[in-house]
């Protein structure tokens, strides 16, 4: 059985984080409200109340985060960009301090040996843009497009590649189908409008990137899904589901089409969304790596009430991370081997872009955070990586979820996800033993496989 140590040469290694999970600074240097400044200050919307206002406070103590990322040796941080910091209400020209900090920041990185990965839209919309619509405005793809344009001009010199978009599946269903994140709107299938304008803009900004030289990326959530049972009624649940979670957000960009939504009683218009071309504009500028976030498998079963055309199955017998979600490591190389085998030659090498787990880390007295279900979870994870690459499947890099401990959207500071866990009162970082753990392992890899 191949394992992590068999990760193919030039194999590359991160961590990822988000702007407004790990920032705060919300009123600092001409930033502008986000949608989730505005959702989280209304009462009952996230756990404890908590925001981000100050979260990790990485907009100051930046430095010491660059130095814990040097110490742990790896090649690529996946960072976002904040929309609000760039262009407060959403349009217009940039806002020199917004850019100057990310100015700083690559350059820390690249004198540390690190490549920034940085994501374009990590759910931070400016409120302004929301006050008009959000992404179910079409006029959002276009907004995106020029602050694309903003942020490569400036750091397009030093930046190779670039992700467009985090996530737009669970953005389109938490934010806009559901309520759970910010916008916090509930138009079930309605929402799909947020889907197609967020793919809309992807293919609208890749496009700028190109234009200047600049490798395209998009991080998408993407889970292998497994019919409940063998009965055909599972099954067609399952391809439903499938459909919308991930061929909505990979046929379009690889293929140039909309998978079938028939199930979901739409048109390949989406409702009349879609306009001639638009495809095209989306798939055209192709993709360099496709970002896969993955945390756990779908288990999915036939409705059991009117709506829509499935229900999801709980996964048995399996453990759980402490926010309760499913732990499967073979569920990556499923995903990778099944996405290879449904799109062949037109698949691009991929990079994980997240993958990690939440535990319920504590600071002992002794000053150690042993977190044993972290690396069992990340090496697991790993290994299946490896395997993955042994069947064929040209993986490239990893960047674990997350750095830092930080702020978990509607779970508040409940869930902590970071390789160094944050006493958020004090903002004392303290490297777990998972950190260690990584540190090595990307040492040993590196001594047994020259790059
Ligand atoms: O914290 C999130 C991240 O912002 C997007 N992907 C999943 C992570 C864990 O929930």
């Amino acid at each position: 059985m191949p394992n992590r140590l068999d990760l193919p040469a030039g194999f590359r290694w991160g961590v990822s984080t988000a702007a407004y999970q790990i920032e705060g600074a919300v009123d600092e240097d001409g930033r502008g409200p986000s949608i989730w400044d505005v959702f989280a200050a209304r009462p009952g919307t996230v756990r404890d109340g908590d925001t981000g206002a100050v979260t990790c406070d990485h907009y100051h103590r930046w430095p010491e985060d660059v130095a814990l990322m040097q110490d742990l040796g790896i090649d690529t941080y996946r960072l976002s960009v904040a929309w609000p910091r760039i262009q407060p209400h959403g349009t217009g020209p940039a806002n020199p301090a917004g850019l100057a900090f990310y100015d700083r920041l690559v350059d820390a990185l690249l004198a540390a040996g690190i490549t920034p990965l940085p994501t374009l839209f990590h759910w931070d919309l400016p409120q302004a843009l929301e006050d008009d619509g959000g992404w179910l405005n079409r006029d959002t793809a276009y907004r995106f497009a020029e602050y694309t344009a903003a942020v490569a001009d400036r750091l397009g010199d030093r930046v190779p590649a670039w992700i467009t978009l985090n996530e737009p599946f669970v953005h389109m269903v938490y934010g806009y189908a559901l309520g759970i994140h910010a916008p916090g709107r509930t138009l079930m299938l309605d929402a799909l409008p947020a889907a197609h304008h967020q793919l809309l803009g992807h293919g609208l900004a890749a496009a700028v990137l190109r234009e200047r030289g600049l490798d395209v990326m998009i991080a998408n959530n993407l889970t292998p899904v497994r019919p409940a049972t063998d009965d055909p009624a599972d099954a067609a649940a399952a391809t439903a589901y499938d459909a919308l979670h991930n061929r909505l957000f990979t046929d379009s960009i690889l293929l140039g089409r909309y998978p079938d939504l028939s199930a979901y009683g739409m048109t390949e218009d989406l409702g009349g969304c879609v306009r001639p071309g638009d495809l095209a504009l989306i798939a055209g500028p192709g993709l360099d790596a496709l970002g896969v976030n993955y945390y756990n498998p779908t288990r999915i079963a036939a409705p059991t009430e009117p709506g829509l055309p499935f229900t999801e199955a709980e996964i048995e017998d399996v453990p759980r991370t402490a926010f309760g979600w499913p732990v499967v490591p073979d569920g990556l190389r499923e995903l990778l081997v099944g996405l290879r085998d449904r799109y062949g030659a037109t698949l691009p090498p991929i990079t994980i872009t997240e993958n990690g787990c939440s535990v319920a880390d504590e600071v002992h007295p002794d000053g150690t955070v042993p977190d044993p279900d972290r690396i069992t979870y990340l090496a697991g994870h790993l290994d299946a990586l490896a395997a993955a690459a042994a069947e064929g499947v040209d993986v490239r890099g990893y960047c674990t979820w997350s750095l830092l401990d930080n702020y978990e959207w509607a779970e508040g500071f409940s869930q902590r996800f970071g390789l160094v866990h944050v006493d958020f009162a004090t903002q004392k970082r303290t490297p777990k033993a998972s950190y260690g753990w990584y540190r090595d392992l990307i040492a040993t890899h590196r001594s047994q496989i020259p790059r």
